[in-house]
């Protein structure tokens, strides 16, 4: 049997109580994290979204009924408690609770599909199986509120600086980044995809005169392989500006990171300690490598890397071993970059491309963009594309485009250099890969 709420409400969260509270009577709602019986006192550790606190039932203090209550209770089981607060120099936290009345909202089966006291350590897919239950581990948690600071200090530093938030479709007719990665779809009588960027909305939006946009919204890339680095749906952070070139949004892009870290530094002290994470804030402006410079720097390394290959898994380690911290890669080859990076007019085999990277990591790609109708087309079709496919994102450009430039920043690998985390997969709550599409 269980009870049900009724009037009861929590007064205090757990890292509310200390001993300016000693002696008032507070309501607490949590888990049975565990469960300790001594015969003559009962110590129950309650744990909430923000961190354990002991109740403790001494025989002589209490009664007989609320004691045996307080026996039966079975780990990760929903409880709320009445009681008194009282120092004490043995619990965590420096104060107790004296039960004076509980309520068992639900009981929990036994045994447990995995251990959120981490004395058991699971696999990452046992407990991916199991998210709600490997949630209630504060290490995992503290990953959960660290991306929401972030996400929200992004969206707040962005409106700040003048953008406006936008949101695109996701159910689309055509490829922005190379074919190869499509999600289809049936759609009524015909094929449709997946949006794998918001790239071609958020550049029509420039030519609209709203100049600085910017969405947060999922993306999914068909990607088949299985590394640490990728999924196959994510959290893209995109921006766009109108009347700008690559320097100005790599500028705009530097600053938000470096402006993110602070503010995740200075509000997720408590999150960033219990996943033992140090985060230092790289120093402005972030240094810049040009592609033919990275080509070298490789190869010096014994990793052959040939000019117009793409950064090899272990072009980018040997990477990472040299360079520590975030660090932007420019003049990427324009054959390998998507038909809507600018090449340079005078050696248009470079172009006006970067990648930010985080040591072996990449986290964003932005670019100068096309925003000449009959380059645009050329380009296309120069990297076997029709540019009918491409009809109305074309249009825009031909009654009066103004020059632009745009970046797309990972949210989840960004989550990763700001938690330290090596798996993607940590990162996301439910994520999606080639063998996980539940929960
Ligand atoms: P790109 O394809 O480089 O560029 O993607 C931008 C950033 O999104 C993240 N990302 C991924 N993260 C995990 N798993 C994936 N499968 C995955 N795919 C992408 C990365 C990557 O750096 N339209 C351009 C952006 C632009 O030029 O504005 C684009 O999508 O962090």
């Amino acid at each position: 049997m269980t009870d049900s709420l009724g009037n009861w409400r929590r007064t205090h969260y757990s890292k509310e109580l200390d001993d300016t509270i000693e002696g008032e009577s507070v309501t607490l709602m949590g888990w049975v994290h565990e469960i300790r019986d001594l015969g003559g006192i009962i110590f129950v550790l309650l744990r909430d979204r923000d961190g354990l606190i002991q109740i403790t039932a001494p025989s002589k203090k209490i009664s007989p009924e609320l004691l045996n209550d307080i026996r039966k209770l079975r780990k990760e089981s929903v409880l709320g408690v009445k009681g008194i607060v009282q120092g004490s120099s043995k619990a965590p936290g420096g104060v107790e609770v004296i039960p004076e009345e509980i309520k068992l909202l639900n009981n929990s089966e036994q045994p447990l599909p995995l251990d959120p006291t981490e004395k058991v350590k699971a696999e990452i897919d046992t407990r991916l199986d199991s998210r709600y239950m490997d949630l209630r581990k504060h290490s995992v948690s503290a990953i959960f509120k660290i991306k929401s600071t972030m996400l929200h200090s992004v969206r707040v530093y962005l409106e700040e600086n003048g953008f406006l938030e936008i949101n695109t479709p996701k159910l689309v007719g055509s490829a922005t980044e190379g074919g190869t990665e499509l999600f289809p779809i049936t759609y009524f009588e015909r094929e449709a995809f997946l949006g794998q960027s918001p790239q071609l909305y958020k550049q029509m939006m420039m030519a609209t005169g709203l100049d600085k946009v910017f969405e947060i919204a999922p993306i999914f890339r068909a990607e088949e392989h299985d590394t640490l680095r990728h999924l196959n749906e994510v959290i893209s952070i995109d921006v766009e500006v109108a009347f700008a070139d690559n320097e100005d949004v790599m500028s705009i892009l530097e600053k938000l990171v470096h402006n993110t870290i602070k503010e995740v530094k200075k509000k997720c002290k408590a999150e960033l300690e219990d996943i033992d994470v140090q985060l230092e804030v790289p120093e402005l402006p972030f240094p810049r490598l040009e592609y033919d410079e990275v080509i070298d720097m490789v190869n010096s390394k014994g990793v052959t890397l040939r000019h117009g290959d793409d950064l090899s898994r272990a072009a980018e380690k040997v990477l990472g071993e040299i360079m520590d911290g975030y660090y932007f890669i420019t003049n990427w080859p324009s054959d390998i970059k998507p038909f809507y990076v600018m090449p340079h007019p005078e050696e248009p085999e470079k172009s006006y491309a970067f990648d930010l990277m985080y040591k072996d990591l990449e986290i964003s790609s932005g670019a100068t963009r096309v925003h000449q109708h009959d380059l645009l087309v050329e380009r296309i079709k120069k990297q076997g594309l029709n540019p009918d496919s491409f009809q109305r994102y074309l249009a825009s450009f031909v009654y009066g485009m103004p020059p632009h430039a745009g970046w797309g920043l990972g949210a989840e690998r960004f989550t990763m250099c700001l938690t330290g985390m090596k798996n993607i997969r940590e990162t996301v709550l439910f994520p999606r890969d080639r063998r996980r599409l539940a929960p």
